[in-house]
């Protein structure tokens, strides 16, 4: 199975220990396309080498291939939020994690249909739920 984790960049970097552990559990069970997103080096510039072009159209492919997207949504994110809309478009699996602390989701997402949200209290209930979630897929 190939998934295709989307977490914040440009939005802010504060939650990029936590996108590295959903990485390394979501690891085993399949493909993860995008494990530069848990990459501690990779700063809110991004990847500062490439163009905005070259990175929209690589990360549309990615998706379009992938099997499921798991999103961190707790990082307001102006691209996570255009990743999971274009994801739900083509019929994607979606699952959304958020921290329960973090302030309001937006409408746009949590009302989403066809777009799953889980809520999580602690880092070990959002890597549970990203698990559960890739299991579910693959049976
Ligand atoms: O709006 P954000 O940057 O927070 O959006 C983050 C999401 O969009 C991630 O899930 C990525 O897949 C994708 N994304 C946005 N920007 C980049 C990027 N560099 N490199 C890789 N993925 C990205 C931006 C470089 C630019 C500042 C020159």
């Amino acid at each position: 199975m190939k998934i295709y984790f989307s977490g914040s960049i440009s939005g802010g970097r504060g939650r990029q220990a936590l996108y590295a552990r959903i990485i390394g559990a979501l690891r085993p069970m399949g493909q993860v396309l995008t494990e530069h997103i848990g990459d501690p080096s990779l700063g809110v510039e991004g990847e500062s080498n490439r163009d905005d072009r070259f990175i929209h159209d690589r990360d549309m492919a990615w998706i379009r291939e992938a099997d499921a997207v798991v999103a961190e949504v707790s990082t307001p994110s102006l691209g996570v939020g255009y990743e999971i809309a274009r994801a739900a478009e083509m019929g994607k699996p979606v699952l959304c994690l958020r921290d329960a602390a973090a302030g309001r989701l937006s409408a746009m997402i949590a009302g989403c249909p066809g777009v799953t949200l889980r809520q999580y209290e602690s880092e070990e209930e959002a890597i549970r739920g990203a698990v559960d979630f890739a299991v579910l897929l693959s049976c």
